[in-house]
């Protein structure tokens, strides 16, 4: 299979993080949904990145959703979703907090970055910017009651999720997220981009390899 799109996103870096802790075998194209519009197109002429084009040639999209099948092609070998109810649970809100995050912070970066500056609009970033900051606040108050595990074996959906996303804001808007506000979700970053996993699969323009 196929996984399309940049590194930059952390949305394509999650799944990019994930297939690996899962085991599964992927070619990454790093086909920009900007610079490459055309290209990407041919793949998927809705342009989402990621985008997962099956060994079949069936192309899904959105990284939960590939996330998904994923972890049902792993099935029953390896699985970065906790099985028990209340774990599953906490692990659920904090990828929804995280994807949150993820979601406000691109938000910000294409209004920054997409309208010509006389057109945007400000109690819009304001909103936006209220919401980001009240994600990363649950977040590290999440992770400072209830640490999560960081080995290849034990990271789970919620580590891989919220380390993604906070190297992502942190590259991109480390002026609206000040990092010290928010030393657990530091450390657990630092460590994250530690893993193999992690480095293998940058942040940035980078195509991840399968070495081996
Ligand atoms: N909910 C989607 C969000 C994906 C997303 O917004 N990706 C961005 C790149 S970071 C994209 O495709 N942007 C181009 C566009 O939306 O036109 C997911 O989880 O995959």
């Amino acid at each position: 299979m196929q996984l399309i799109g940049m590194l930059d996103s952390p949305y394509v870096r999650r799944v990019a993080v994930s297939l690996q802790l899962l085991d599964l075998r992927f070619e990454h194209r790093s086909i920009s949904v900007f610079s490459t519009f055309a290209q990407f197109q041919q793949i998927n002429p809705v342009v989402k990145a990621p985008s997962l084009v099956c060994d079949d040639g069936e192309v899904l999209m959105d990284s939960t959703l590939i996330l998904d099948y994923a972890e049902t092609l792993a099935a029953p070998r390896r699985s970065l979703m906790p099985a028990g109810i209340a774990e599953r649970q906490h692990v659920l809100r904090v990828i929804g907090l995280a994807l949150a995050a993820c979601e406000k912070s691109v938000q910000i970066i294409y209004e920054r970055s997409l309208r010509p500056a006389e057109k945007q609009h400000e109690p819009w970033v304001a909103r936006v910017t209220g919401q980001l900051l009240a994600a990363y606040a649950a977040l590290e108050l999440e992770f400072r009651r209830k640490p999560f595990a960081l080995t290849r074996n034990t990271i789970n959906q919620a580590g891989v999720t919220a380390a993604v996303t906070w190297y992502f804001t942190q590259m991109m808007l480390p002026e609206v997220v000040i990092a010290a506000a928010y030393p657990t979700l530091c450390e657990f970053s630092s460590q994250a981009e530690l893993l193999p996993e992690f480095r293998a699969a940058a942040h940035g323009s980078g195509t991840y390899r399968h070495d081996g």
